[in-house]
């Protein structure tokens, strides 16, 4: 049982946003009390960002900053791990999951969706205009075409090339870390009016097993907001994040008084302690809270995030768990 005295020093630290690891460092909250703020997974976040930033700049909303935002990865085929142009699964299939979140605690998400271009687009209608949170499969492509969506062709030339190229080499499944498993983007945006947004879309897994679906569409898992505290998004091997739930688990921790990047750290840690093979895989965290101030953190070197306000547009390397061994 933890005692009292244990208990006021921990929630007395982490209030103070200091928060000692088993490493013995702290993570420092990077300080941004100016809104509107959007910041996004990879480095594909940077022209997402700048989408984003057209409607937050004229004082628009987070909702529609976060979806134009991840709209521009959806569209563009150079980005093989979102939307068109994506990798597919190991039949060959284009299957894509997505989901976004407001700050009122409103969720969409869509799963498993294929022949459409901007899963994020169908996820905010599933989200406005049904009494529903997810539509999977062939409902949401149903959902999606009732609702003005093109059928479209989403497996490029090049793409399946590279299937067929694989499929020859008979190469099994894996969601340990290699380049066909990064670069999901999940966005969080902070409008001029303080309102938090969040939206996530992928994918998934390169040469996944048929119908399998990440943790990117799952609420609490690739992508979680409230509105009152902050929110955070993940990127990276899906299985491990959905069975610790993992942005729920770093928005809970920013409730309970930690920084975004430490939240994100203790996130990282849930995960590593429990998986003996842990450097095997990669998981990113970013993380954002109510008052501007931003972190993330990650397994293996590597993953960076890009943040947008009105004095900076960067790329961030995230803190890495390996590194800091
Ligand atoms: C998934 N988390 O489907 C996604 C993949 C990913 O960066 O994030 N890539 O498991």
């Amino acid at each position: 049982m933890i005692s009292r005295r244990s208990f006021i020093t921990t929630s007395s630290l982490a209030i103070a946003g200091i928060g000692l690891s088993k490493h013995g460092f702290s993570s420092n909250p990077i300080q941004n009390n100016k809104f509107p703020i959007v910041i996004s997974t990879w480095n594909h976040g940077l022209p997402a960002n700048e989408a984003a930033w057209k409607i937050l700049s004229k004082g628009g909303y987070s909702l529609d900053a976060v979806e134009a935002g991840v709209r521009v990865p959806e569209g563009d085929p150079k980005v093989i791990t979102v939307g068109y142009g994506g990798i597919p699964d190991s039949e060959g299939k284009v299957t894509l999951d997505a989901c976004i979140m407001d700050e009122k605690g409103r969720a969409g998400s869509v799963t498993y969706l294929q022949h459409i271009k901007h899963p994020i687009s169908v996820a905010r209608l599933v989200m406005e205009k049904t009494p529903h949170v997810m539509l999977s499969g062939k409902g949401a492509f149903e959902f999606a075409r009732k609702n003005g969506f093109k059928k479209e062709k989403l497996l490029t030339p090049e793409r399946k090339a590279a299937w067929k190229k694989w499929k020859k080499g008979k190469k099994k499944f894996s969601n340990e870390i290699n380049i066909e498993n990064h670069d999901t983007i999940g966005m969080l945006a902070i409008d001029k009016d303080g309102r938090m947004s969040g939206a996530c879309t992928t994918s998934g897994m390169g040469y996944k097993m048929p119908g399998r679906v990440g943790d990117s569409p799952i609420i609490g898992a690739g992508l979680f907001v409230d509105g009152e505290i902050g929110g955070a998004a993940a990127t990276g091997s899906g299985e491990l994040v959905m069975k610790t739930l993992g942005t729920f688990l770093v928005v809970e921790l920013m409730r309970n008084g930690m920084s975004p990047s430490r939240a994100c750290e203790e996130a990282v840690k849930r995960i590593v302690k429990k998986i003996p093979d842990y450097e095997k895989y990669q998981i990113g965290y970013i993380a954002l809270n109510k008052s501007g101030e931003y972190g993330s953190f990650c397994i293996q070197p590597g993953f960076n995030f890009a943040v947008k306000t009105e004095d900076k547009t960067d790329l961030e390397d995230a803190e890495a768990w390996l590194k800091k061994l």
